[in-house]
């Protein structure tokens, strides 16, 4: 006989249910969807033309060149990660040459992805910053000002986006930077911003980095795309070699989820530029004291992977390649969706769509119109009209299409 479950008081009976991640969240719905012609283009994940995950063949060749060395251990990894894996990151960060990599003013240790590289900075700069203030732009990564407000940073914001002219305000941008306190903290996409998909020019960038430098602000930036913007890695490192290149300090979170596709293996490495070799020292020392009790050491795989895709010149021709295909195939789709809605005479102006950067289109639904799009087509968006365009293959764009088209026309704004 099966006895009945005692049901007893639980410590944990005041907690509220927690509501679902925005992003995450929309896959966990998708999931759950049974229906047949269900469309995923809310989380920022490549799927290849079938619209399945896509492994790049380097990062296979790397696990198979891994499996088969059998001197090959299981040890811990020192605190700071795998030190030819933190070396060839700051290198394609950095660049061959770069004076401050030359000058051994650089730190960088392997972290967990783009989000545990972004916390153990913060964690930092909180612990040992004079200024416990950061910038985020508006709007950004949905999890920027969780990670800072965590780590025990205040979080401020600074104008980014014109939804007007779907571009930067790159006015907005300066009065509100230049009406920041001096020495704050200020958080900047490397690269194919986020949700966005707006960028600054070159010449935007060096008015950006006067008055960062002017003001004596510590940039940090989030380099989660590198690569996948341009599809040139070099291209899309301007931004940081820039500020790296000048002499002053700057942070910089890179991660491998999307460029390598090592999105769950979580491959990122967080640099930090210094002043001069003997600080760059001790701030090893000091973050060493961060990771260790959080996670100890980090996770030897996917470190290894990329490691080896990086210091071979064969895989890692065939990984730019590979990132060409993706960033062309993403630029494709843009195209394909922009015509797709010209051809169906969709109201308004959808050349943002061709002129943003990157893996999402930031299309300007609205919330209600995306709640249409989820319950009458089973297509998954962010709540904030993001639709990742790496989600879409040539068989689904007009679907898509159809559902915006119908969406843009039926649904109030
Ligand atoms: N920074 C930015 C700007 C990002 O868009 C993301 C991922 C990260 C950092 C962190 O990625 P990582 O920790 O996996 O390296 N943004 C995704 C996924 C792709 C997510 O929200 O976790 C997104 O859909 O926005």
């Amino acid at each position: 006989m099966e006895s009945e479950p005692i049901s007893s008081p639980s410590a944990f009976q005041h907690l509220m249910q927690a509501p679902e991640d925005p992003i995450i969240g929309v896959t966990t719905a998708f999931s759950k969807d049974p229906s047949p012609v269900k469309l995923n283009v809310g989380v920022g994940a490549y799927r290849c033309e079938e619209g399945k995950p896509y492994v790049p063949q380097v990062v296979r060749e790397a696990e198979l060149r891994l499996l088969n060395d059998l001197s090959r251990n299981k040890e811990y990894l020192p605190i700071t990660g795998n030190p030819q894996f933190t070396g060839l990151s700051a290198k394609l960060i950095f660049g061959e040459d770069s004076p401050a990599l030359n000058q051994k003013r650089v730190c960088t240790v392997q972290c967990l992805s783009g989000t545990g590289s972004i916390r153990v900075g913060a964690e930092f700069l909180a612990k040992h910053y004079a200024h416990k203030t950061v910038y985020i732009p508006i709007p950004t990564w949905g999890n920027h000002p969780t990670i800072f407000t965590v780590a025990g940073l205040e979080v401020k914001s600074y104008t980014y986006y014109d939804s007007n002219t779907r571009g930067l305000d790159y006015e907005g941008l300066l009065r509100d930077l230049n009406a920041a306190p001096s020495g704050v903290v200020v958080l900047l996409h490397a690269c194919a911003h986020n949700p966005t998909g707006v960028d600054p020019t070159a010449d935007q960038w060096k008015g950006i980095q006067k008055l960062i430098r002017g003001k004596n602000m510590l940039p940090f930036f989030d380099c989660a795309y590198q690569g996948f913007a341009s599809g040139n890695l070099i291209k899309d490192a301007f931004s940081v070699r820039l500020f790296a290149g000048d002499g002053g300090e700057c942070f910089v979170a890179q991660s491998y989820a999307k460029n390598m596709g090592l999105y769950g293996e979580r491959v990122g490495a967080l640099s930090m530029v210094c002043g001069s070799e003997s600080v760059a020292k001790r701030v090893e020392s000091q973050v060493k004291l961060i990771i260790r009790p959080l996670y100890s050491t980090p996770p030897i795989h996917g470190a290894a992977v990329a490691a080896t895709v990086l210091g071979d010149r064969e895989l890692f021709n065939e990984w730019k390649a590979d990132l060409q295909g993706m960033a062309d195939r993403i630029i494709h789709m843009r195209q394909l969706l922009h015509e797709a809605l010209k051809a169906r005479g969709t109201p308004g102006d959808w050349s943002h769509i061709i002129k943003q950067i990157g893996m999402f289109s930031f299309t300007g639904l609205t919330k209600e119109q995306v709640a249409f799009i989820t319950d009458k087509f089973h297509i998954y968006i962010t709540f904030d009209g993001r639709v990742s365009m790496a989600g879409l293959s040539v068989k689904t764009v007009p679907y898509l299409a159809e559902a915006i088209h119908i969406a843009v026309t039926t649904v109030l704004e």
